[in-house]
């Protein structure tokens, strides 16, 4: 059965208990895994006391900050992992940002700014992260990042962060091809939408998650346990053979034409 006692799992991307990263945490716990929690820093130091209280009952064995527009900081937080783990098996790669005003409004006007913004934060970090950890996954691993339907499909207001996330999932595909030899799978989850601090953050978010629960085959919208569990499965050698895939976690609403 499912089995990830041993393996050393770093999650990147929790901010609070509705984060999908928290959803894939609990479930890579439950599952038997050495935990290791990145945050995003801020200057108060709000979100590492916030972040820190949230993960305590995974008794995470590194908690380090992680800033993905930092090198140093994701230079160090590997170091640490090769000084205090030796080794790493699972990389979840779970962040997105792009400026709030792109996620609005006619995708034409985005600025050269908000273009790159959205587009180091959200898909060059998994790039990065993944170059980072090659060298420290030497049993072997697997490398699992989120996207959303807007990557293929055109969905209002996603704009930018659509052409973020096909960049993100041509990644995965590329970062496949270069680490499979090493036995290294990486792979994507596709979710539905779900209330996150991101989302909600998004004008219409509830219309959207209404609209999927009349016309998705299962017609509910999906939560972050189950995309925990998917990403548990990604991360367990039951998944040995995938790689350089996009899984939808989305009660089916993919699938779905008219
Ligand atoms: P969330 O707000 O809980 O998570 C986003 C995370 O990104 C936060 O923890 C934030 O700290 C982190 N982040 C932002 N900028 C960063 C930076 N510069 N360095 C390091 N971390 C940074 O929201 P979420 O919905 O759980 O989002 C997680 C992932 O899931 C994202 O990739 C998102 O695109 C994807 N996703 C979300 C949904 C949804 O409906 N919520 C659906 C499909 C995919
Ligand atoms: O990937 C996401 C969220 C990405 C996101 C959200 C925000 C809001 C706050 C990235 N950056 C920011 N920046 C902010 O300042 N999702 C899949 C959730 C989401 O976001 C949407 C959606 C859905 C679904 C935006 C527009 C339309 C639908």
């Amino acid at each position: 059965m499912l089995n990830l006692s041993g393996k050393n799992a770093l999650v990147t991307g929790i901010a609070n208990k509705h984060s999908i990263a928290w959803g894939i945490a609990q479930q890579l716990h439950k599952a038997g895994a050495n935990i290791g929690v990145t945050y995003l820093p801020d200057e108060r130091g709000k979100m590492e006391k916030k972040v820190a209280e949230l993960v305590e009952p995974l008794t995470p064995s590194l908690f380090l900050p992680c800033n993905v527009q930092n090198d140093e900081q994701i230079q160090s937080t590997f170091e640490t992992i090769r000084d205090q783990w030796g080794r790493i098996d699972i990389l979840i790669h779970c962040l997105a940002f792009a400026n709030k005003d792109d996620l609005s409004g006619d995708f034409s006007q985005t600025s050269r700014s908000g273009f790159k913004t959205a587009l180091e934060i959200s898909t060059y970090s998994l790039v990065q992260l993944s170059g980072a950890a090659k060298p420290l996954m030497t049993e072997g691993g697997s490398i699992i990042t989120l996207t959303y339907l807007g990557g293929v499909r055109a969905i209002p207001n996603y704009n930018v962060m659509g052409v973020a996330k096909a960049g993100l999932e041509a990644s995965v595909r590329y970062l496949a091809a270069e680490l499979g030899p090493q036995n290294i799978r990486v792979n994507a989850i596709s979710a539905g939408p779900i209330r996150t601090l991101a989302s909600s953050a998004v004008g219409g978010i509830l219309d959207m998650i209404h609209h999927v629960e009349q016309v998705a085959p299962l017609r509910r919208t999906v939560t972050q346990q189950e995309v925990g569990n998917t990403a548990a499965f990604l991360s367990s050698d039951l998944a040995s053979g995938i790689t350089g895939q996009v899984l939808y976690v989305d009660a089916g609403y993919e699938i779905m034409g008219m």
